[in-house]
């Protein structure tokens, strides 16, 4: 193995060492701005620094969170002190990772479907990126479960841009976080996310080897398999990991170091038990670790808290980092209602 790949798989390493998970602060400026508006913040420049700085100055974030994702905005600012975000992450020991898709497009003649956009200039981006300080990237594609979706055009377009950003991520040296999201909105059942989850998994990873991507030198970042949000019948926590887990085991080779789940909407605290719950019931026997790459599921506490108003900030740090504890806990199976209470207490 060259020295390239070994760079690669030490990244790897150190994204998943100490039951550490990632932070995903990657929302674009129109995600961010609307989860400012719901809370009736102001949706500007200035206002997303300040909320991205109570963030990285979070006391103690390195012990829980090895890498931080952010989006092209965020890796240029600075603190109100002038220090980059970068140099913040890295002085406390956090991985900065940056996320270059650039969002989803209606897909042509495919009504209700989704194509993620970013390759052209991609090569370029992440040469730049990487001499900024990055050291792996994020790529999000997305698919709705509904009346004939995702079609396999959709399927196979969405999995070979994944595996296409993945390649060039690798050739410049960063560590492709692979994130296709089966959505968990609509009324499918488990039985059906999971049917779903594992067909797009099986394209992914078919085009992932036929465009040569070092297995052993990514993350993959899917969605947890869960009941769809108005489904009537709800599964439950131990159903949900057992079925994640499941499905994951028919699709996801054993070189994949990895696997970060995203949290997709579920309430913060319900991520975490189902994350505990894989763990304590399958980890012994498992090929890869499961971790997490959550943003709502760490941030929307804290972002509740702080409301933009710097009285707030250590309060909202405190609960930021009360998440990122719990998840990590949740990553040995050792998280417990009683710990969630007593630490946000
Ligand atoms: C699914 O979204 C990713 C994980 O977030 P959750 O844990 O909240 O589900 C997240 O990293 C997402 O990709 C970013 O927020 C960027 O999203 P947009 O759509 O703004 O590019």
């Amino acid at each position: 193995m060259g020295p390239k790949q070994q760079a690669l798989l030490a990244t790897t390493q150190a994204l998943l060492v100490d039951d550490k998970g990632l932070l995903a602060m990657d929302e674009s400026i129109p995600t961010c701005n609307r989860r400012f508006e719901a809370l009736g913040l102001p949706q500007t420049e200035d206002a997303r620094r300040d909320y991205r700085e109570m963030i990285v100055n979070t006391p103690k974030l390195g012990a829980f969170i090895s890498g931080a994702i952010l989006c092209d905005e965020t890796i240029r600012q600075k603190t109100l002190e002038g220090t980059s975000f970068i140099n913040v992450l890295i002085d406390s020991g956090i991985l900065p990772g940056i996320k270059v898709d650039m969002g989803t497009q209606e897909m042509a003649g495919h009504a209700g479907e989704r194509i993620t956009e970013g390759l052209d200039g991609l090569r370029e981006r992440l040469t730049q990126y990487g001499e900024m300080g990055a050291r792996f990237a994020k790529w999000r594609a997305v698919f709705s479960i509904g009346e004939g979706m995702p079609s396999q055009s959709c399927i196979e377009t969405n999995a070979q841009d994944l595996a296409r950003y993945a390649a060039l991520c690798q050739e410049a040296g960063l560590v492709p976080v692979v994130e296709p999201e089966v959505l968990m909105e609509g009324e499918h059942t488990l039985e059906q996310c999971s049917a779903v989850t594992e067909e797009v998994l099986h394209e992914v990873f078919s085009q992932l080897y036929a465009q040569r991507v070092i297995l052993e030198g990514i993350i993959l970042k899917p969605n947890m398999v869960l009941s769809g949000s108005t489904c009537p019948k709800q599964a439950t926590v131990n159903e949900a990991a057992d079925a994640t887990v499941t499905c994951l085991l028919q699709a996801v080779p054993a070189a994949v170091p990895g696997i970060a789940f995203l949290s997709g909407g579920q309430p913060a605290e319900l991520a975490t038990a189902r994350l505990n719950a894989m763990n304590v019931r399958f980890k012994s026997r498992l090929p890869w670790a499961l971790s997490f790459s959550f943003a709502r599921a760490i941030q929307q506490p804290a972002l509740e808290i702080w409301r933009g108003d710097k009285m707030n900030v250590k309060a909202a740090q405190q609960t930021l980092l009360h998440r990122a504890r719990c998840n990590t806990a949740a990553r040995r199976g050792d998280w417990t209602e009683d710990a969630e209470r007593i630490g946000a207490a």
